[in-house]
């Protein structure tokens, strides 16, 4: 075996026993169909999926349906779906294969495999993590946008005819799945968003209600009984896989991994127990089942998830690169201590204690093995801040609380909007992305009147209330010339 040799099911046996994956991927069947095939599934729903099979004996394989990438799925493909991850800890690492992905799919070329994935009995669990932007959720409703142009062609599309959207797409198998008399199913959403059964379940339902289908309505009457959308909230760091990464996982296994993905040594998953169908016994390794998730999911968003993305634009401002470094800063500890201390009022009784919670953090954050850009996290904000900042400020303010962290935070932001979307200054390389970069960077005109500037890109977020609140708008405005100059005041 040498280096030039690719993880596969033929080279799996001569890999160390300690490398190989908890399960014979060759006994699994297709039980479970995932949308979505980046790292985070493969480092989280992917691992408790085998460790569920493995422990107790029964069968879930995983289908992995990627919306977009095709070449992702052509690499999985040349793997027979085997990939490695690899735990990165303060004092070393530790990798081992994963074999609990059977088979990967290309949503749209792949179409007619997709279709029978729903009408098959023995699918009862379909997760997704398609992050926030795959949801199409208009910012003032929380509704379906039918009017983004992808939804909107896939309400046209004919029918049988090609979907793009992640969202069409579920309510078209679903409804199939429905007039063929199959099974119960659960709809599992892994993303990062506050209540995501419900946000998932009314996308879909609205998808139903737009579209041309002669029977919708019974479809959607059907769907209560038939489509359980159990809330869920995932939690481990997963930094986008670089070179560095590729090659280490090739030195540990001694044969080539494509497909290689990093996490930290924690996971987490809590799901609501309301599922209607048969689904991989998760709990057997660690996943708790609780009656309403909401307590878990707020904290993990507003303290986890609202400081990294907090560190990410005050860090990147400061001209910093990952969050580690942000937390070697003489800012970075400090900040993510008075951002839990601040937003911690918000959360719902019943959670973990947030001081602990926030000492958590600061380990997690700091491990020096783990290399998570703040480009990865400071992404797609525009959809992000609105579920991890504020409807904690919303709360905070409504009972007349002073925000100045979340304040900072925000400033943050909006300097980082001119800088990735000015036409006089565009962005670089390593400048973040947001689907509404053009739009946010609008705001910006004229140049030269920051506090217009803040309004109207509060209002761009669906956050009119927030735009009106003239002590807030004065209080980010005010911050911006000193984050102007790389200064991170706190
Ligand atoms: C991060 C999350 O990229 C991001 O926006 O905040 O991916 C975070 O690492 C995970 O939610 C941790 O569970």
């Amino acid at each position: 075996m040498s280096a030039d040799d690719l993880l596969n099911r033929e080279t799996l046996p001569r890999l160390a026993p300690g490398l190989r994956p908890a399960v014979d991927p060759a006994e699994l069947r297709t039980r479970v169909v995932h949308f979505g095939l980046g790292a985070f599934h493969r480092a989280h729903q992917a691992v408790y999926t085998e460790h569920a099979a493995a422990r107790s004996g029964e069968p879930w394989g995983i289908i992995a349906v990627a919306p977009r990438s095709a070449g992702t799925v052509h690499a999985l493909r040349n793997q027979d779906c085997l990939y490695s991850l690899t735990e990165r800890r303060p004092d070393g690492h530790r990798t081992r294969v994963v074999g609990s992905v059977v088979g990967a799919l290309a949503m749209g070329p792949d179409a007619k495999a997709v279709d029978a994935l729903f009408a098959d009995p023995e699918v009862t669990v379909v997760t997704l993590t398609v992050t926030e932007k795959g949801y199409h959720r208009s910012p003032a409703t929380g509704g379906l946008d039918t009017t983004a142009a992808p939804v909107a062609a896939d309400l046209t599309a004919a029918p049988g005819g090609p979907l793009t959207t992640v969202v069409g797409r579920l309510a078209a198998g679903l409804a199939a799945r429905i007039r063929a008399g199959a099974p119960p199913v659960n709809i599992v959403s892994c993303d990062n968003m506050a209540d995501n059964g419900a946000a998932l379940a009314r996308v879909v339902h609205d998808f139903v209600r737009a579209s041309a289908w002669p029977d919708r309505a019974e479809i959607l009457d059907r769907m209560a009984g038939a489509v359980a959308f159990p809330a869920t909230v995932v939690d481990r760091i997963v930094p986008a896989t670089g070179e560095a990464d590729r090659a280490a996982a090739v030195a540990a296994l001694g044969v080539r991994d494509a497909l290689a993905v990093t996490s930290e040594p924690y996971r987490q998953w809590v799901l609501e127990d309301s599922f209607i169908a048969p689904r991989p016994p998760w709990e057997l390794d660690g996943a708790l089942f609780v009656p309403d998730v909401a307590p878990y999911q707020l904290t993990k968003l507003r303290l986890l998830n609202g400081s990294h993305s907090a560190l990410a634009h005050l860090g990147t401002a400061a001209g910093l690169t990952t969050i580690a470094e942000t937390m070697a800063a003489d800012w970075g500890e400090r900040l993510v201590r008075a951002l839990c201390a601040e937003v911690s009022p918000t959360l719902p009784a019943g959670g973990p204690d947030p001081v602990a919670y926030a000492d958590a953090l600061v380990v997690r954050f700091r491990n020096p093995a783990m290399h998570h850009l703040l480009r990865q996290i400071g992404s797609d904000a525009s959809l992000k801040i609105t579920e991890r900042w504020l409807p904690a400020l919303r709360e905070l303010r409504a009972r007349g609380t002073s925000t100045p962290v979340l304040e900072l935070a925000l400033a943050a932001w909006a300097h980082g909007t001119r800088r990735a979307g000015a036409p006089d200054a565009s962005p670089g390389p390593d400048a973040p992305s947001d689907p509404a970069a053009d739009a946010l960077a609008s705001c910006w005109r004229p140049a030269g009147r920051p506090l217009g500037t803040v309004r109207a890109l509060l209002r761009l977020l669906g956050a009119m209330d927030l735009a009106e609140d003239d002590a807030l708008t004065t209080a980010v405005a005010d911050r911006l010339p000193a984050l102007d100059a790389g200064r991170v005041e706190i």
